[in-house]
């Protein structure tokens, strides 16, 4: 059928959408009383990155008062969060990791 003026042919397509679980970011708060040398030897083992990048992550706490230290699955974040908690807590010092659902 040929067009007729002012109409237009609009194609909508419904684009299926890949469901993707929801990451969380594991963060540093900072206190008064951890040593810095514990902060980033916990960034280090728990975290696995360089002492450089370590010690960058515990200044900027340090001077912030938080920080993200990683974004991952609901389990891993939880995970990891209960191993800082737990060598924190052995070692007798106050430092405190929470987890937060990425917007
Ligand atoms: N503020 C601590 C100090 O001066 C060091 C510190 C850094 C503590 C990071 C906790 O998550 C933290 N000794």
């Amino acid at each position: 059928k040929p067009k007729t003026e002012g109409e237009t042919n609009v194609i909508t397509k419904t684009k299926p959408k890949t469901q993707r679980p929801p990451l969380y970011k594991v963060l540093l708060l900072n206190d008064d009383y951890t040593p810095m040398e514990f902060v980033v030897h916990v960034l280090e083992r728990f975290f696995g990155v360089s002492h450089a990048h370590a010690v960058e992550i515990m200044l900027t706490v340090h001077k912030k008062g938080v920080a993200v230290v990683g974004v991952f699955s609901y389990e891993i974040a939880e995970t990891k969060v209960a191993q800082v908690m737990d060598f924190a807590r052995r070692n007798q010092h106050p430092l405190q990791c929470t987890m937060e659902k990425e917007d």
